[in-house]
């Protein structure tokens, strides 16, 4: 808990928790890792996509790996354990272990751009481990136009170098991402610790809504084409069939407009929605819909909508094996076992592509997240890594 409070303070934006990919905070955190690991006996490294990972070696000669971890960097204004507790209670399990070894190496991988902050692009860090990094992501850009090839390699990372992070998935025993819940279930139900069985599919878009800027005090109402206007017209009713779905969450959470001066009618939106179900059918279905939704709430203003970017995250399913064996070491160390679904994204979702993949969730007394009253409890932080060491110290590798 200190050490989250440790990594706390390394911001980006001092007062407010922040660490963006790439970023100072970044590269102080990876410092700060680099010291507890190695006092750990940890042997330290970090990526071409920056991703860093610290190896607790096998007690005898093998190439397979465990990798245990979670994600670095935040959300802007964000809460302390999202991601960086998952990390840390990897590490922590790898203290447990200590000089016992395992027979497989044990990696703690804090995994490097999960919530796609910096470059609109989510999950880069667990697209490299999976060899899924699409070089054509390079020429995205920041908010002050630095591209991604830039920005890697003033951190002093080679982008050239990127395919090489791919892990070969041959030698991947298992991928265990712990994270806190981000929701108030366990609360309700009264168990420290969750086993994810599922992730839901994410769609992002981005949305561009056309209208004609124009003099605020010259342009008569009746004739105005207000790209804001029509934008709310319809963020609302984004809300509203969300609302009347269960299961989907539509979120309209970034906008710009344009030209964005007080005394000019904004010609020009732009803005992100996010589209969330566990079933991949019903969220493909809500996303053409609200996109047909934005074209006719234009066209009756006079105006114009079209999609500029779609990304999707299908919904993924955790492995079986390796959830009977973490449900196993739930029960092993007393708790009762809690399977649940993830509405937020995360990188396993990724990985469980390539790499047999599950999470445990740690509970969270307030269930909020993305925001920075985010908190959890030590003694159920104390439980996730007294079941992961069990976990490990009795993994059958069934692969
Ligand atoms: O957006 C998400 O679901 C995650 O927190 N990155
Ligand atoms: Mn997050
Ligand atoms: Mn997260």
């Amino acid at each position: 808990m200190s050490r989250c409070d440790e990594i706390a303070a390394l911001t980006d934006d001092p007062g407010k928790i922040h660490r963006l990919y790439l970023s100072n905070a970044i590269r102080q955190t990876h410092d700060l890792l680099d010291q507890l690991a190695r006092h750990a006996e940890l042997s330290c490294r970090v990526d071409a996509a920056g991703n860093w990972i610290g190896r607790l070696p096998a007690n005898q000669p093998t190439d397979r790996v465990l990798m245990i971890g979670s994600h670095l960097d935040t959300v802007p204004n964000a809460g302390k354990y999202d991601g960086l507790l998952g990390v840390l209670v990897g590490l922590a399990v790898a203290e447990c272990v200590g000089s016992d070894r395992l027979p497989f190496h044990l990696d703690v991988v804090g995994l490097s751009e999960e919530e796609g902050v910096r470059f609109s692009k989510p999950y880069l860090g667990s697209a490299a481990l999976a060899g899924r990094f699409d070089p054509a992501w390079f020429r995205r850009k920041d908010h002050q136009g630095i591209t991604m090839r830039e920005a890697i390699t003033s951190f002093g990372l080679s982008p050239d170098r990127l395919t090489n992070a791919r892990i070969d998935p041959n030698r991947v025993i298992g991928f265990i991402e712990p994270h806190i819940e981000q929701g108030p279930l366990l609360r309700r139900v009264d168990r420290a610790v969750g086993l994810v069985t599922a992730i839901a599919g994410q769609s992002r878009l981005l949305l561009r809504f056309s209208g004609v800027a124009g003099h605020a005090g010259t342009v008569p109402m009746p004739f105005r084409t207000d790209a804001l206007v029509m934008a709310s017209k319809w963020i609302d009713l984004v809300a509203q069939y969300a609302t009347q779905r269960e299961g989907l969450c539509a979120t309209v959470g970034q906008l710009h407009v344009q030209p964005n001066v007080r005394n000019v009618i904004p010609g020009c939106v732009e803005l992100s929605l996010d589209v969330r179900d566990a079933k991949d059918d019903r969220r493909r279905r809500a996303a053409t819909d609200l996109i047909d939704m934005a074209i006719r709430v234009a066209r009756e203003a006079g105006g114009d909508a079209e999609v500029i970017e779609h990304q999707q995250q299908p919904a993924a399913t955790m492995d079986e094996s390796l959830s009977n064996q973490l449900r196993a070491a739930i029960t092993a160390v007393g708790c009762g076992a809690f399977d649940m679904t993830s509405g937020a994204g995360h990188d396993s979702a990724v990985l469980s592509d390539v790499f047999p993949t599950s999470m445990l969730f740690i509970r969270q007394p307030v269930g909020i997240s993305h925001h920075p009253d985010e908190d959890v409890d030590a003694s159920d932080v104390a439980i996730a890594i007294e079941v992961l060491h069990h976990f490990v110290t009795h993994f059958q590798d069934t692969t």
